[in-house]
């Protein structure tokens, strides 16, 4: 793998969010619905995308913005498409909760808790399909990434069970971030998973699983070489639980000045409810853990490391800039891909 590639991805992962969280402030009343922001999981993302080639997919959940910066989506046709201008990577119609970039293998995400994971698994059929197809015998691989809170979801445990018995070329990603909302994983009193390490819940599947340190990228894409290497054999799927720590509230506020927050609660609980948690996961932030990696390892040294964030920095203003500077879409429009 690419370190320093890899560190450059992470960075500019985090700056595209840190670009999101601003623009609230910045430009208020502009960005219109929810954001859901994915600072912490920068390691599990790119780790995971940096085992995948040309040909492979992707499905995510709403917390998307990472994955198609990962795959090489443009970052301004991803803000504008945030800021739901019609230069957006949908025209404008999707927002931050549905990403598409298809001509990148990101093949879209959704609102709904669980979605990407009988999506991915039908996309990871249909590239069995064709690569069974194919004098090439292609061997394109789907990876599925999903929430702990998704897991509890009856379509996770269909689509594990058929992706096992049609050894089906996908590798689930959990990425567990200890909450859903408010509700911490392990709560007993909620609605919260049961049977720790999530993981585990492979063994019922007869497919391997196992729980990797997403804050390390050097793990994840450890981990993910060797799924990937199975899923493309047609050996069948693999669950990789991958623990990482949401470092924003769940998601952002959508409100304009002067109204009041629709989810007022997830400001109040999210990381601040327990503030020694999130201290601790702060000190294990993944990104100046892997540039502090790659520095003492000698293989970037600190000038090159400021100069990777000076180009993140640049490049998502540039991204912000040309979402402002795009049309809005024309109100005659709206109903272009409404089917009745
Ligand atoms: C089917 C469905 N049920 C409930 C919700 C409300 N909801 C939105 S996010 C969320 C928590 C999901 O947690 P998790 O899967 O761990 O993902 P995370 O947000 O932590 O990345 C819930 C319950 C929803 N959007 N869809
Ligand atoms: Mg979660």
């Amino acid at each position: 793998m690419d370190r320093v590639g890899t560190y450059r991805q992470m960075v500019r992962i985090r700056e595209f969010e840190e670009r999101v969280k601003r623009s609230f402030a910045e430009h208020p009343g502009v960005i219109r619905g929810h954001t859901h922001l994915a600072d912490g999981a920068e390691a599990s993302i790119v780790g995971s995308i940096a085992a995948l080639r040309p040909g492979d997919q992707v499905m995510a959940t709403y917390r998307c913005h990472g994955y198609p910066i990962a795959l090489g989506s443009d970052p301004g046709a991803l803000m504008a498409e945030i800021y739901g201008r019609t230069t957006g990577i949908c025209g404008g119609y999707g927002g931050s909760m549905h990403l598409a970039d298809p001509a990148h293998g990101f093949l879209g995400t959704s609102g709904i808790v669980g979605q990407s994971i009988p999506q991915a698994t039908g996309a990871a059929y249909a590239a069995q399909v064709r690569s069974a197809g194919s004098a090439a015998r292609t061997g394109d691989v789907v990876l599925c990434f999903f929430g702990d809170g998704a897991s509890k979801q009856g379509a996770f445990h269909e689509s594990l069970n058929i992706a096992s018995l049609w050894k089906l070329p996908i590798v689930y990603v959990m990425e567990n971030n200890s909450y859903s909302v408010s509700v911490r994983v392990e709560q007993e009193d909620a609605n919260a998973a049961a049977g720790e390490p999530l993981a585990t819940k492979a063994k019922a599947y007869s497919m391997p699983g196992v729980t990797i340190d997403g804050g390390d990228a050097d793990v994840v894409h450890a981990t993910l070489a060797e799924a990937v290497a199975r899923a493309r054999a047609g050996e069948g799927p693999t669950l990789v639980e991958s623990l990482v720590y949401r470092l924003s509230a769940h998601g952002n506020s959508i409100a304009p000045p002067g109204v009041p927050l629709h989810y007022p609660e997830h400001e109040a609980v999210t990381v601040f409810g327990d503030v020694a948690e999130y201290e601790a996961a702060k000190r294990g932030d993944p990104v100046p853990r892997y540039r502090g990696a790659l520095v003492t390892g000698g293989v970037l040294d600190a000038a090159a490391a400021d100069a990777i964030v000076a180009g993140a920095v640049a490049e998502m203003q540039g991204a912000v800039d040309f979402a402002l500077a795009s049309p809005d879409p024309d109100p005659a429009a709206a109903l272009r891909f409404v089917h009745a």
